[in-house]
């Protein structure tokens, strides 16, 4: 494989600035590629070079594997890192960069293939002796089918969409006379997540933990992997708080489910970094879920505990180079990772776009802020809403809570509003500080994470109230009609968002 020298980044926000970074390190030259909507964007400002490769819609920019390549061949990149989501677990991406003589930062389009379609990748698992969670291997064929398997198993089911994972199109059955319509919604909300109307199903496991191990292979078959993340702060199915190492494996469960996420990545030939996703259940067994092949979101809090860039890494492998470290690695400490949002909680977490007047991001010992935004940035309603990601290392699990509830704290943004008091109550909450939280925990504890009273958005719905009241008496001084009494009302006047905050459209 020939020597990378200028790489272009297929993606955008805080993973491409974060790629980016690690390849100026390597001394390696950077293209950023933007959609007309990110114009002003930090990652296409960070690069040494970009190229604007469509409209905002991300099927005519960021997922058109056409344009990407034009702006490979005009650059003369010659080599490709997809990030995560967008194009990074496409594997006719990966094959037409391989045509185009381009590098692609990660697995090969076969291991792709063997692990996109999720009853393949459950066939290949069980034929590889990796325990999959209880059910079929491939899809049904009618609804008929899937009941006669349902009634087989046992009520509760999980129907879930062959053509790719992350809980779309997933729809729990509790019981026989629910089936037809889950198969019909479950079908279509996968034909419009995957093109693939396929279904299959699983035993439901009752409030698992989700468990993942990251793994890294090099083109010579070697292949370790770097210990565990915990990853069951999730809210619908999108992971909110992740750490390692997880509060509830031993260290026989930890040997066992690194082995096994091993043996998975090497049964489907995997090269670069992967990770193996696990459903833990209430017995602490643990199950094969899915496999990720590309480098996740929450890959920090792996860096911390190791020490190691995991891009640099991804690099030095795609250049054909052998593992670093062939014996086993002992991670150190304990880190953790939140996804800070361009969201309202207030409003059912609804996006909250918008121009960032004041950004104050925090800093010290310890801590690494990942972001994709700056003072003065508009962020864009088009895309998904995470500005940036949060994460600390400490020695202990509560020194690494305590100092993400210090950055948290320090973590000041105007203009938008933002999860960030929402993340503060989960790091508060008794059940996650004890360490002990599954999947169904964020749901559980809603209206108290809800309720957890943020003093600047107290300030601030007092201000509008005060606001308010003298703009009523003033209008009543000149015998005017009140203001009108639904706008006074809306959900978002309370928030004090319309103290120079941003108008929703
Ligand atoms: C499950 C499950 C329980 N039983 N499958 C979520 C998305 C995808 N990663 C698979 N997921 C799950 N699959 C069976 N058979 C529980 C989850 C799950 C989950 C489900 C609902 C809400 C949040 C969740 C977080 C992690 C895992």
């Amino acid at each position: 494989m020939a020597r990378i020298r200028k790489v272009l980044v297929a993606n955008r926000g805080e993973i491409a600035v974060r790629v980016m970074r690690t390849c100026k390190e390597l001394w390696l030259k950077t293209v950023a590629v933007y959609s007309e909507a990110d114009r002003t964007a930090l990652h296409a400002r960070f690069a040494d070079e970009a190229y604007c490769i469509g409209p905002a819609p991300s099927r005519q920019s960021y997922l058109s594997a056409e344009n990407i390549l034009a702006a490979a061949k005009q650059s003369g990149a010659d080599a490709i890192h997809p990030g995560y989501g967008f194009l990074s677990e496409n594997a006719s991406f990966v094959r037409a960069c391989d045509k185009a003589g381009v590098t692609f930062v990660g697995p090969p389009a076969s291991a792709m293939d063997a692990m996109g379609e999720k009853t393949r990748a459950r066939a290949n698992m069980q034929k590889a002796g990796v325990p999959v969670v209880p059910g079929t291997t491939a899809p049904f064929a009618s609804a008929d089918e899937a009941r006669a398997y349902a009634k087989q198993i046992g009520f509760p089911v999980m129907l879930k969409a062959a053509g790719g994972g992350g809980g779309k199109g997933m729809r729990r059955i509790d019981r026989e006379e629910d089936l037809d319509a889950a198969w019909r919604t479950a079908r279509s909300e996968a034909m419009s997540a995957f093109g693939n109307d396929a279904v299959y199903l699983e035993k439901f496991l009752d409030q698992p933990h989700h468990v993942e191990i990251q793994v890294f292979a090099d083109t010579h078959g070697n292949c370790i992997h770097l210990n565990e993340r915990e990853c069951s702060a999730q809210r619908r199915n999108q992971k909110v708080v992740e750490e390692t190492p997880s509060p509830i494996l031993t260290p026989q469960m930890r040997a066992a489910m690194g082995e096994v996420a091993v043996k998975a990545a090497k049964a489907v030939g995997y090269v670069g970094a992967g990770t193996v996703e696990f459903l833990v259940d209430s017995a602490r067994n643990f199950y094969f879920l899915e496999m990720n092949t590309r480098l996740q979101v929450e890959h920090p809090v792996t860096e911390w505990v190791t020490g190691i860039d995991l891009v640099a890494w991804q690099l030095h492998v795609a250049q054909g180079g052998v593992l670093p470290f062939l014996e086993p690695i002992k991670p150190r400490g304990h880190s953790i990772e939140v996804r800070v949002y361009a969201e309202d909680p207030a409003t059912n977490f609804m996006p909250s776009p918008g121009h960032i007047v004041e950004l104050r991001t925090p800093s010290g010992p310890f801590l690494r802020d990942d972001s994709g935004v700056y003072a003065g940035y508009t962020v864009p309603n088009t895309y998904d809403p995470m500005i940036s990601k949060l994460s600390v290392w400490a020695p202990t699990r509560a020194e690494a809570i305590r100092r993400m509830l210090r950055a948290l704290d320090e973590y000041v943004v105007k203009g938008i509003t933002t999860n960030i008091a929402y993340l503060k109550a989960i790091l508060a909450h008794p059940d996650f500080q004890r360490g002990d939280y599954d999947t169904g925990f964020l749901s559980r504890a809603h209206q108290q994470l809800l309720g957890a009273e943020d003093p600047q958005r107290t300030r601030l719905a007092l201000l509008a109230a005060v606001l308010r009241a003298h703009h009523r008496a003033e209008q009543k001084a000149k015998h005017l009609p009140p203001p009108n009494a639904a706008a006074a009302t809306s959900g978002w006047r309370t928030s004090g968002r319309h103290l120079g905050g941003w108008k929703r459209s």
